[in-house]
């Protein structure tokens, strides 16, 4: 079982060249402006915080680089789809993380985080579109499980299974699980399933050698 014992802030990343020349693997925190981003990545670290709620929306620009246990990373990207942003932002935050994707990063792992209680956004489906294309394995996460009755959120699971089965089944959605920072339930899960994915992305590698 993995257990995360440190978890530093390494840098602020505005710029693509200043990407870690390393090969250390990457998880990737994914959503929308105010969705929890930060807050599961302080969950999963035992941190308060580590990963700074920004008080801004859309304001965050950077891709912010921890380093756990010293051995891969966890990489909080900027939030989307904030609407007071004005065009020329959306379009700059647009190709940052493409060319971000398009670099082969050595990434373990997507956290697509989606507000539970929402249906995905244009821009959340744009993500997950480009995670298939780039063939990064991901997980859906559903965020902020503790707003909705348990009877709702579970129906939402159902729905969202439904309606991403074929990414579920043949594409490279490895999941979807709900999550909280109230409750210490999905936490076990998730460490669980980074795990796996960072001993899939290592073995990979040998193999390619
Ligand atoms: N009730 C509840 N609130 C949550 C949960 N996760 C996050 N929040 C709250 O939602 C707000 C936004 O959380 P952040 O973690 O800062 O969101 P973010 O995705 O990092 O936002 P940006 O950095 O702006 O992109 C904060 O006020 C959090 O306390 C949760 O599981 N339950
Ligand atoms: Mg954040």
């Amino acid at each position: 079982m993995l257990k995360i014992t440190s978890a530093e802030f390494l840098q602020g990343v505005a710029d693509l060249h200043q990407l870690p020349k390393n090969e250390l693997k990457e998880v990737l925190f994914i959503g929308r402006s105010n969705v929890g981003k930060s807050s599961l990545l302080n969950k999963m670290c035992n941190r308060k915080n580590l990963a700074r709620s920004s008080n801004t929306p859309g304001k965050t620009r950077e891709i912010n680089y921890y380093i756990v246990n010293n051995q891969f990373y966890f990489v909080d990207l900027p939030g989307y789809g904030y609407a007071k942003v004005p065009e020329q932002m959306r379009a700059g935050w647009k190709r940052m993380i493409e060319d971000f994707l398009k670099r082969g990063r050595p990434i373990a792992l997507g956290m697509q985080l989606i507000d539970s209680r929402q249906e995905p956004t244009p821009l959340d489906l744009m993500m997950m579109d480009w995670l298939e294309y780039y063939e990064i394995p991901y997980l859906l996460i559903l965020t902020k499980a503790d707003k909705l009755p348990v009877s709702k959120l579970t129906k939402q699971l159902e729905g969202y299974k439904v309606r991403f089965n074929q990414q579920l089944t043949e594409g490279s959605c490895r999941g979807i699980v709900p999550f909280s920072i109230l409750s210490t339930d999905g936490k076990g899960e998730l460490l669980r399933l980074i795990d796996v994915h960072m001993n899939h992305a290592m073995s990979q590698k040998k193999e390619a050698v």
